[in-house]
């Protein structure tokens, strides 16, 4: 039997809770990240984007582009108490439901009485009815093709593909909105000319798994409207959680490298509290100027998923490697999860009360 996936994703996430929490930014171009002209573009309302301003993008830029936005810092407890209420919702309508970041998660609603566009708006008016706030969905009959649905109408947009939509509606769309090709494999394949999806059209399954290597086959069964994939509800079927970056210049200074580990082991915990997971392993990952690649992990008694203790083991790491050389790369994950017990969340949102 055909499955029926759904991919969910709230619109301009962070901004759209600022917008929330105060009515005077509504309607308003509003930009999350640090103003400083060395930050980046956390997220930006749809008010800002009509400027071009994007995530990811320096902050000099934005201002540039849309000198009137207001910059919001963010608060990423906030943005977790939302995400968590928002999968609530999702919880109480569907047992499969993957969560695979802050604002996203796929359901697979296969064995449901109801038909998924009814699921899609049914999710959209409860979201938004108590929470306050709007999303898309994707639907589709795999993860990959419900994704690229939610996205089509963003924002507070329902898009369904089906399977006799396939491949047209995929042909014009840009090689990065292939879910599993990165910066570098988009790149590569814009060097010998392919753009969109229908240019990938043009080539065989050996010469993906030639040019593009490990990911090849799996990227050309995606266009090729083909995903086995599972909705996989524990910790997303993940063995690791975590980030990395490549420094704009290489540091040999452990006190200049910390700051990143702290902003990884924030995000870190946003993605634990999503998922209702707590870890028990953190692993820093440094490459050196001459990508040579070391790493180095700490199992601890307990698990963990407060930003601040992924964050002060993470600095211990680091401060036990011993750096005398410069670094050009730095990453931190943590492993080992565990799916956190009820009286923990109660727990920890008593703690969050008193606090
Ligand atoms: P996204 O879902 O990618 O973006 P979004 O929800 O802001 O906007 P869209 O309507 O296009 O879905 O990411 C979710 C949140 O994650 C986003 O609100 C902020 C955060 N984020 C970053 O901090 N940095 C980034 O580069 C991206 C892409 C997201
Ligand atoms: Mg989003």
């Amino acid at each position: 039997m055909e499955r029926k996936i759904l991919h969910v994703d709230m619109d301009a996430f962070f901004a759209s809770v600022e917008q929330l929490d105060h009515p005077k930014l509504r309607g308003k171009p509003v930009i999350v990240g640090g103003s400083s002209d060395r930050g980046v573009v956390a997220t930006c309302s749809y008010e800002a984007r009509k400027f071009g301003v994007h995530s990811a993008q320096p902050t000099f830029m934005a201002k540039k582009l849309c000198p009137d936005a207001i910059f919001v810092r963010g608060d990423h407890h906030r943005y977790s108490e939302v995400s968590k209420q928002v999968f609530e919702i999702l919880f109480g309508i569907c047992d499969k439901v993957q969560v695979v970041s802050i604002d996203e998660a796929y359901l697979d609603v296969t064995d449901l009485f109801y038909s998924p566009m009814y699921i899609a708006k049914h999710i959209k008016k409860r979201v938004l009815d108590e929470i306050g706030l709007t999303l898309s969905v994707g639907i589709s009959y795999n993860k990959f093709l419900a994704k690229i649905a939610s996205d089509w109408n963003k924002p507070a947009g329902i898009k369904e593909i089906t399977r006799e939509m396939i491949p047209e509606i995929l042909v014009p769309l840009p090689v990065r909105k292939v879910h599993g090709l990165g910066k570098k494999s988009v790149e590569k394949l814009n060097k010998i000319g392919i753009y969109t999806i229908g240019d990938m059209l043009n080539y065989d399954k050996e010469f993906f798994d030639t040019y593009l290597g490990k990911m090849g086959s799996e990227v050309y069964d995606r266009i090729n409207g083909i995903d086995n994939r599972e909705v996989s509800p524990e910790s997303g079927g993940r063995k690791s959680i975590g980030t990395e970056t490549t420094l704009s210049k290489d540091l040999d200074n452990v006190e200049d490298l910390k700051p990143y580990l702290s902003k990884f082991a924030k995000k870190i915990e946003e993605i634990l509290e999503a998922k209702h997971i707590s870890a028990k392993t953190v692993t820093i990952k440094l490459k050196t100027f001459d990508f040579i690649q070391h790493t180095r992990s700490k199992t601890l008694s307990s698990y963990v998923y407060k930003s601040s203790d992924v964050e002060s083991v993470a600095h211990d790491l680091l401060d036990d490697f011993g750096l005398n050389t410069a670094i050009r790369l730095i990453g931190l994950t943590v492993s080992n999860f565990e799916d956190r017990q009820q009286e923990q969340l109660n727990l920890f949102d008593d703690l969050m009360n008193f606090l």
